[in-house]
């Protein structure tokens, strides 16, 4: 795309036209080379005007109720005057080819609505790739006017991490059926939020979540709330006829207020250990890809597994090559198959190996 290609573009997202949008995250999930290069350009030009939305991560394990919370809760953030934007961060999709918020089915409502914006989560990439993308994404939406942002991932994997990574605020939902055992989802996961929504307060159900939401309570009693500012809530609500959706954007309003003063370090901070994240992926990138190094690295590997060569020294030679290419000196090396003895192998094999290697 020609520079002036990228302003029209950022000119008519800045208008809010949500089919500029779906454009500019097109282009932002392409892997094409001049396509990133378009897609940074346009992102560092929208940067300026993005960060006003209030930051939503929602996450859950399978069947608690998503895709059905986040069309509720959607639709009340736009009867009360909001715009609203769903993103997702689905790294199975790698598998299945998307399939966080495939099931428009169950958000039809919100997708209808013009003052909603619901984009699934770009399929064939890494957790990395899509994070960024995401982000990136989050940039998009914001510069075009919308005033939440919720992103959908699922509580089984590393994804919620980066997803609490990239928000103000981290929901995590719950369904009561679930058992006393943290329903499938990753230790830990508890830790990340802000505010833990228990779902399906209805019917036969309405009970259970009542307990469940009480034996969460106690459990967050344990837990050193990340904020001085901030102790995480529990409510639970109906996502299917919308008993207490209200409510939970009443905390969400809260936890705006009670962090007000934080939010700009949070936000900060976030970028800042996204750059890291970006260089470290870069670097591991250029690493691996480097043709030079590939022939090498099977050599050390086997070394360094056959006790021959520390990991520490197998680390160092390679990194040497990589940083300083053929020329890289390798004094030091007598030392490093000396160390090589006695670290991985047991007494036995080791000698064995060092005879034959
Ligand atoms: N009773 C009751 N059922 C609900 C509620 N919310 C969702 N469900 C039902 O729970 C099932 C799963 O809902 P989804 O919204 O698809 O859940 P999800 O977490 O998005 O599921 P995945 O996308 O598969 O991870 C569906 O049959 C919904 O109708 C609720 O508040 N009450
Ligand atoms: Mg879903």
């Amino acid at each position: 795309m020609s520079e002036g290609g990228i302003v029209s573009l950022e000119k008519r997202v800045l208008t809010g036209d949500t089919g500029a949008v779906a454009r500019a995250i097109t282009l932002i999930e392409s892997t094409r080379a001049d396509h990133r290069k378009d897609a940074e350009l346009l992102i560092e030009r929208l940067l300026p005007r993005s960060g006003q939305a209030v930051r939503i991560g929602i996450s859950g394990a399978p069947g608690v109720g998503k895709s059905t919370f986040i069309q509720a809760f959607g639709l009340h953030q736009i009867e009360t005057g909001r715009r609203v934007a769903v993103l997702a961060v689905d790294p199975s999709s790698r598998l299945s080819g998307g399939s966080l918020l495939a099931d428009k089915t169950r958000m039809t409502e919100l997708a209808r609505d013009e003052r909603a914006f619901i984009r699934p989560s770009p399929a064939g990439d890494t957790l990395g790739g899509v994070a960024r993308r995401t982000r990136e994404a989050m940039i998009v939406c914001e510069a075009a006017g919308f005033d939440v942002i919720m992103v959908e991932t699922v509580g089984v994997g590393q994804s919620e991490t980066a997803v609490a990574d990239m928000v103000d605020m981290f929901l995590l939902l719950l369904a009561p059926g679930g058992g006393d055992e943290l329903q499938g989802l990753k230790k830990g996961i508890v830790e990340l939020a802000d505010l833990i929504v228990v779902n399906k307060a209805d019917g036969g159900l309405a009970e259970d979540a009542i307990r469940v939401a009480a034996d969460y309570r106690s459990a967050l009693e344990l837990i050193r709330p990340k904020s001085a500012a901030w102790k995480p809530r529990v409510l639970s609500c109906s996502a299917l006829n919308g008993d207490g959706i209200a409510d939970i954007w009443q905390a969400v309003l809260a936890y705006r207020e009670a962090l007000e003063d934080e939010l700009g370090d949070k936000r900060a901070g976030q970028a800042s250990s996204w750059m890291w994240h970006d260089i470290r992926d870069g670097l591991s990138h250029a690493f691996e890809t480097d043709s030079e190094i590939g022939s090498m690295t099977t050599e050390i590997e086997n070394r360094v597994r056959q006790g021959s060569l520390t990991p520490q020294a197998g680390a160092r030679k390679l990194l040497d090559r990589f940083l300083h290419g053929a020329m890289a000196n390798d004094s030091g090396s007598a030392r490093d198959e000396a160390e090589g003895f006695g670290s991985q192998t047991p007494p036995k094999k080791r000698s064995k190996s060092a005879v034959g290697s």
